[in-house]
């Protein structure tokens, strides 16, 4: 048996039902086969071993009381997964779904997407199986008030420094920011996403929408294409959806879904995303209201018929495996061309392999959607800087990390033998400068 396997059938023996921390992990340790076999010093010093272990992991009780009087009990985690290249860091997902198997899976990704930014950020994830959707204000300020109250002990500017995910926003980092500044008493950058106010960045709302779009140009670029013109479906409504649309549409593509977890709009004559905006971030309402308000448009229930939508280019950008393996082939049987991972993880292993062996141009997730926290990674330098750039200054630091991660898994995919293969380029890369770092701080 190879390293590679050894590491994942011991990962998955002391990992026990924990399928989506294994679908992570077997995507990256396969990828890095080719890599441990040039550096058998990564074996001797168990490298992979320490790499798939989180150096901790925290969970603890959240409890608070919602508007009627009533007390509830929801679990807390932060997984700080890996500190070798910088801070942990990595966002706080507030999903009924949130289990360790999930924040495990989405803490090892973070690793290599952070190292990929090519920023001093480590790598780590956390949340709650809270659900904020149909709370009022006051039960959301309840809840982060009573997260942050526990959570404030393990975290720090300097230390780990939490971000916004699935059901975490500009509110709740709000209420999180101000319960750690009233028991740390210190006003620092511990949370970025934050508004712009009380020290977060310009650009980082937009920041992943928009980076996953300038990495998917790049790749168009390199082939002699653009957007302009193409038909692009994108899943999810949220922060991320709602910014790739915008930067896509301002390229010239006509964005023809969207959807939420109960059911997708299309919208042919192009989405119109002031009237998305109004409903997602506004109302906080569902995406069935736009059918109802936008003339041509149509409602269909259920979310995954969204891919069986003719399309030039697909940004999937809701959640994990919302692409399976029959979606994917429905997808390259209508022409897909480029498939550009917003969500993390949102293509399942056998939809992965639909789309390499079809020629897809697959810009994986830890590439694709690195943007939020290179941005994030500014933030944090603007803070401890004490100081603030314009819109254009952070755009424009953004499209060039974007830029240079396309380029960097493109060079690490043909070093290794593996053109135009972006799975096996951005796990290379990006594990190559936690490996040196790792290297060099010994046996830790
Ligand atoms: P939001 O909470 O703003 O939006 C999430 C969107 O996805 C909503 O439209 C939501 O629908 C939908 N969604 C969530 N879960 C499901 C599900 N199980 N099935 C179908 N639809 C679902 O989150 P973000 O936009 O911030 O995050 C989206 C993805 O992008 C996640 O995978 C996240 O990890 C990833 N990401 C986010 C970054 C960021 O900076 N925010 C950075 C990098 C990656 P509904 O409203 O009905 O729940
Ligand atoms: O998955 C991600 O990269 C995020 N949710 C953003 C993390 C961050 O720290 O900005």
């Amino acid at each position: 048996m190879s390293y590679v396997e050894q590491v994942l059938e011991n990962l998955k023996k002391t990992n026990p039902n924990e399928p989506e921390f294994h679908q992570a992990a077997t995507e990256i340790l396969t990828s890095l086969a080719p890599v441990v076999d040039k550096h058998p010093e990564f074996q001797n010093a168990a490298l992979l071993e320490r790499f798939v272990e989180p150096e901790r992991v925290v969970m603890f009780r959240v409890p608070w009381v919602d508007d009627n009087g009533k007390v509830h009990v929801n679990k807390g985690y932060r997984v700080q997964f890996n500190s070798a290249i910088g801070p942990y860091k990595g966002g706080l997902r507030f999903h009924p779904s949130v289990n360790l198997s999930i924040i495990k899976f989405l803490g090892l990704e973070q690793i290599l997407k952070n190292s990929l930014t090519g920023l001093p950020i480590g790598g780590g994830k956390g949340g709650s199986d809270f659900d904020p959707k149909g709370k009022s204000d006051r039960e959301v300020m309840a809840f982060c008030q009573s997260f942050m109250t526990e959570l404030y002990r393990h975290i720090g500017a300097d230390t780990d420094v939490p971000a916004g995910d699935i059901g975490v926003g500009g509110r709740e980092i709000g209420f999180l920011f101000g319960q750690y500044k009233r028991i740390r008493d210190e006003h620092v950058g511990v949370l970025t996403g934050r508004g712009l106010s009380y020290g977060g960045s310009l650009a980082r709302t937009e920041a992943t929408g928009y980076g996953l779009v300038y990495i998917t140009e790049e790749a168009l670029k390199m082939r002699g294409d653009s957007f302009n013109g193409k038909t692009v479906v994108i899943s999810g409504s949220g922060n991320v959806a709602i910014y790739a649309c915008q930067k896509a549409q301002s390229l010239g593509a006509n964005v023809v879904a969207m959807y939420d977890s109960n059911g997708y709009v299309y919208d042919p004559n192009g989405i119109q995303l002031d009237v998305v905006k109004d409903i997602k971030e506004v109302k906080r309402g569902r995406i069935k209201e736009y059918a109802e308000r936008v003339k041509g448009a149509k409602y269909v229930e259920g979310c995954k018929g969204i891919w069986t939508i003719p399309c030039d280019i697909a940004l999937p950008c809701a959640t994990q495996n919302e692409i399976d393996e029959e979606s994917a082939k429905i997808l390259v049987k209508n022409g897909v061309k480029y498939v550009g991972e917003g969500a993390n993880m949102p293509s399942t292993l056998a939809a992965i392999e639909v789309f390499l062996k079809a020629g897809v141009v697959f810009l994986p997730a830890k590439a694709a959607n690195a943007g939020g926290v290179a941005t994030s990674a500014l933030e944090m330098a603007q803070s401890s800087g004490r100081m603030f750039w314009s819109f254009e200054e952070v755009d424009a630091k953004l499209k060039n990390i974007m830029v240079n991660i396309y380029h960097n898994m493109d060079d690490a995919a043909k070093e290794y033998g593996y053109e135009g293969n972006y799975v096996m380029g951005a796990n290379i890369a990006g594990f190559m400068k936690v490996a040196n770092a790792m290297m060099a701080h010994g046996i830790v």
